[in-house]
């Protein structure tokens, strides 16, 4: 079929809706879009990404993109969502997107750390959950571990917590979350593919680059600079919106274990941290009015950047 159906993508949705909209995109386009399912969370969720491009005889160049690996930052999977409808809707009659859709597939998560963002949809007291819902080690009674702090990357080593009722709880152990060996094993099958890595959070209007920790440079640092600052301008093109790009410890504070600087360890060239809208006025609970400008001008900072890596 080739008609787009309903879906409001002015509001957050429940996991339950995003579930449906995933399946609506394959059956809607299915000569386009499919499914995978990668890993299981750890309430035994299936972690499922959408595959978009065109097919091919070639082997195909790969653009990650998670979304919501915090569960209380929902803008992130409502820009992936938006990400998907905007190159649905405009591959037939852009060429550019089209020759971007026969040379390279994009995969999208939508909603990395499910159990979390159920989690945070439950009541007003849990909205501003940020991590799993796994258990810590041993006698602790808290739940949950930052996947952003959990991945094979300078694990444990900065801006990191052993405390595993801190929101920034590494895990008892690198790797623990189901969550983070799901992306660890895909990105480390695929990794000489991968062209792009993007994992989107909010909030704080940042292009984030490898390193976390303060003590490494990646080999492509002033590059993936030019390229982060591009996509700034791209953003700003849009609705005026400031965008600051740079490393965590220069531009906040160092930190270890994400996936973004994983990607960057095992080869992946190109990987970047987007922290969406605002700048701390709602934060976390970014008013529904601001969905479509803050993913209308995110969309384009990402297009810069494929676009780049794409024609390089
Ligand atoms: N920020 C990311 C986090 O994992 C980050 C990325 C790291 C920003 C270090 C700044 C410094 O903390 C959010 N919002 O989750
Ligand atoms: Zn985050």
């Amino acid at each position: 079929g080739q008609m787009q159906r309903a879906y409001d993508y002015t509001k957050y949705h429940t996991m339950d809706e995003i579930l449906a909209w995933m399946k609506m995109m394959v059956t809607d386009h299915p000569d386009v879009v499919s499914s995978l399912v990668y890993g299981s969370t750890y309430e035994n969720r299936s972690i499922t990404l959408l595959k978009v491009g065109l097919k091919s005889a070639e082997p195909k160049k790969m653009i990650w993109m998670d979304c919501g690996i915090h569960a209380r930052e929902w803008i992130a999977p409502a820009f992936c969502q938006h990400f998907v409808k905007e190159i649905l809707g405009s591959y037939k009659t852009d060429p550019k997107i089209s020759e971007m859709l026969k040379n390279v597939d994009f995969y999208i998560t939508p909603v990395l750390n499910m159990d979390g963002y159920v989690y945070s949809w439950k009541d007003n007291t849990t909205r501003l959950w940020r991590k799993t819902r796994s258990p810590g080690s041993g006698n602790c009674t808290c739940l949950g571990t930052d996947l952003n702090r959990n991945f094979y990357a300078n694990w444990g080593m900065v801006g990191i917590s052993r405390d595993c009722c801190s929101d920034i709880y590494n895990g008892p152990s690198a790797l623990s979350e189901p969550e983070a060996q799901a992306v660890t094993d895909f990105l480390s099958t695929n990794r000489d593919m991968i062209l792009c890595f993007f994992t989107i959070h909010s909030y704080g209007q940042l292009i984030l680059l490898p390193y976390g920790h303060p003590n490494i440079t990646a080999p492509n640092q002033e590059e993936l600079m030019q390229v982060g600052l591009a996509a700034a301008e791209a953003i700003k093109a849009v609705h005026g919106t400031d965008y600051t790009v740079g490393t965590p410890p220069k531009v906040l504070y160092p930190n270890s274990g994400s996936s973004r600087d994983f990607a960057r360890l095992i080869g992946i060239p190109f990987s970047f941290t987007f922290e969406l809208r605002d700048k701390g006025e709602h934060g976390f609970e970014l008013p529904q009015d601001q969905i479509q400008p803050t993913c209308e001008e995110a969309y384009q900072g990402a297009m810069s950047i494929i676009t780049y890596v794409h024609d390089k």
